[in-house]
């Protein structure tokens, strides 16, 4: 007999509704590319939505959630709104930023997202000060910081964790190891295998999960929030994930076998919660199909909205523009 499932149907449909939202949002975001709507250097994480999904699922909305360069996922996971985030994508004025940020440069303020960043791990220090408020004001709000395997070699990570673990912050540190950074592997930037060692370094609670099991990444989640709302300062998740496509849309990903690529598309971590879902009978057939449906029409219709929206006017363009 199959073990029970520790999910019941509403949070099951919850996580399916979420890793649905951002696989199709970014998969329109690649097709929008293409057609030159959306500018720029944009980085989706195609492969990896279930590290999202699951840790932004135990979060009150008052909580805070910063992202890396790859920050659609923790946005969209948050809460943000899927036709601010595309129009902020492709540059319009209805854009979160007014355009002016871009894929790397989101702030959702009014759900807790409070940004993304072209500086690789430039968010983690942000993540620790934004701790260090919420627990002055002792509300029980966490933090909760996404970033890669790459900027855990950055001094400004070293220099976090320590002063989160120093100072007892309600902060989460989560790791997408998805073994490269950028074109590099693992193994060619560091010898240290499991990053959660670093934490254990700073006298930080760790554990390493298979990301692409959003069951067991919202568990470790729930536990590392629990710990941090509750006083018992950071935790330090790392998420071993992998992503399907290159580090940026039109990367041709030539530093990889295909072989690899093919072993990871088996662990789709899409796939194997569908799997989950039919195997406990937590959702039926037919809500599974409404679940991806009503997804699909929610990202299309931010599409609409964001291609609808202008560019920003050179008035705009030159406000919030600091000297
Ligand atoms: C401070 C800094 N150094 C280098 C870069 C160039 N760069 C952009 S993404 C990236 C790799 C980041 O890898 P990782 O942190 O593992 O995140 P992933 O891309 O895998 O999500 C690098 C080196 C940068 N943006 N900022």
């Amino acid at each position: 007999m199959a073990a029970k499932s520790q999910l019941d149907g509403g949070t099951a449909q919850a996580l399916l509704e979420t890793m649905w939202t951002i696989r199709l949002f970014e998969e329109r975001v690649t097709e929008l590319c293409g057609t030159n709507e959306i500018p720029g250097l944009t980085h989706v994480g195609i492969g990896q939505e279930a590290v999202a999904a699951g840790t932004c699922s135990v979060l009150r909305r008052d909580d805070y959630v910063y992202g890396s360069h790859r920050c659609h996922a923790p946005a969209i996971a948050k809460g943000a709104d899927l036709g601010r985030l595309m129009a902020e994508l492709a540059g319009r004025s209805g854009g979160y930023c007014a355009g002016k940020g871009g894929s790397m440069h989101i702030v959702a303020a009014e759900v807790g997202f409070l940004s993304g960043t072209g500086v690789v791990g430039g968010t983690l220090p942000l993540a620790v000060g934004s701790a260090l408020v919420c627990r002055d004001h002792g509300r029980g709000q966490v933090v909760m910081v996404f970033f890669g395997d790459g900027a855990a070699q950055a001094g400004l990570f070293h220099e976090s964790l320590n002063l989160a673990s120093l100072w007892e912050l309600p902060v989460i540190f989560v790791c997408e190891n998805n073994g490269y950074a950028e074109f590099t592997p693992l193994s060619a930037h560091t010898k240290v295998e499991r990053l959660a060692s670093h934490a254990t370094t700073y006298a930080i609670p760790c554990r390493t999960v298979d990301g692409n099991d959003v069951g067991a990444v919202r568990q470790a989640a729930a536990e590392a929030v629990e710990t941090a709302r509750g006083g018992g300062g950071p935790g330090f998740l790392e998420c071993l994930t992998y992503r399907l496509r290159g580090h940026y849309v039109g990367d041709p990903a030539k530093y990889r076998e295909l072989s690899e690529v093919g072993e990871w598309k088996k662990k789709d971590p899409l796939q194997r919660f569908l799997e989950v879902v039919a195997r406990h009978a937590l959702l039926t057939a037919e809500e599974v199909e409404a679940v991806e449906r009503q997804a699909r029409e929610r990202v299309e219709a931010a599409a609409q909205t964001a291609l609808a929206s202008p560019p920003p006017t050179i008035d705009q363009t030159e406000s919030h523009v600091y000297a």
